[in-house]
């Protein structure tokens, strides 16, 4: 086999879908997702945002470290991208390898950094800036990347810690499994944790604390309305695999354990119904007796 016969599989490889994780009702189930692709977009004709993220060590092929912020405005389409890797450059690294005795080796350079290094913005589907210095982009982007990112993540969080509130109402479905662990292993138990919901407008949430430390690290939010950018997009408003960012960890991170212990407005809410100065006169209420012995006695403790 030729060396472009090579490259050229190890092309097809990288296109290959990558695996996720969503819901389909109450069923747990793993479906592809494709990265972000402004080329594919079904549609322009609203104002959208949508924004994925993956960190996970999933395949040599696929990047490991990345984050892909879309907005649509006014029928342009903004694609802003942190850790961005040329696939030329990584076909190259690949190469240079020439003995591939190393297949856990990282060819993928550029991680996620808050420095964003890549921009495409286009007008419909005319180009009018591509761009991949991060100098430039981090400069004249990098503002707007993180301001709408975590402006668009708290809504997204907001909106599912709404539908806790609720929860009596919604569709809300929690699994916790124990993490198997060597025998030898005596320190406790740890379980991994998902949450699937189902918001307003059929929106669908999942969240999952996978390793049991109690912070969230991916979190998705889909909608079936037809936008999407190909065959099997996967979660078109937020998709977040197995973050590492301690920033978006402060956004999404109480995900899981809002879910699962409810969250401090639950809490809040449930203490408002119930005060505490209310709970004596409950127990002499329910405990009414006409034995006047028992008020002479209550009153000796
Ligand atoms: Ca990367
Ligand atoms: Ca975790």
């Amino acid at each position: 086999m030729t060396k472009s016969t090579i490259k050229k599989i190890y092309k097809a490889l990288g296109l290959i879908f990558i695996t996720g994780l969503i819901f389909d009702g109450a069923v747990s189930q793993e479906v592809p997702f494709q990265f972000l692709n402004t080329e594919r977009l079904s549609r322009y004709s609203e104002n959208r945002v949508a924004y994925q993220h993956f960190e996970k060590e999933y395949s040599p092929f696929i990047d490991n470290s990345i984050s892909m912020l879309l907005i649509i405005k006014d029928s342009k389409v903004y694609l802003i991208i942190d850790g961005y890797d040329d696939p030329d450059v990584v076909d190259e690294l690949r190469f240079a390898d020439a003995e591939m005795t190393t297949l856990e080796a990282d060819f993928w350079p550029n991680k996620i950094s808050g420095s964003p290094n890549y921009i495409r913005m286009a007008e419909r589907r005319q180009e009018l800036i591509h761009s991949t210095s991060q100098e430039f982009v981090t400069k004249n982007y990098g503002d707007l990347f993180t301001t709408m990112r975590d402006a668009f993540l708290k809504k997204q969080v907001a909106m599912f810690k709404a539908l806790l509130i609720s929860r009596k109402e919604n569709n809300i479905l929690i699994e916790r499994t124990p993490i198997p662990r060597k025998i030898s292993d005596s320190s406790p138990v740890k379980y991994k944790i998902t949450v699937k919901a189902k918001g307003l407008e059929n929106v669908l949430y999942y969240a999952e604390d996978a390793d049991g430390d109690g912070i969230t690290e991916t979190f998705t939010a889909s909608i079936a309305d037809g936008f999407d950018w190909g065959y099997r997009t996967g979660p078109n408003i937020v998709n977040i695999q197995s973050n590492k960012q301690e920033n978006i960890a402060n956004i999404i991170g109480k995900i899981v354990s809002d879910a699962y212990n409810g969250s401090a407005e639950e809490q809040e809410i449930i203490r408002k119904s119930f005060p505490p100065e209310k709970v004596k006169d409950m127990i002499d209420d329910v405990y009414r007796s006409i034995d006047p012995n028992v008020k002479r006695l209550e009153g000796q403790n």
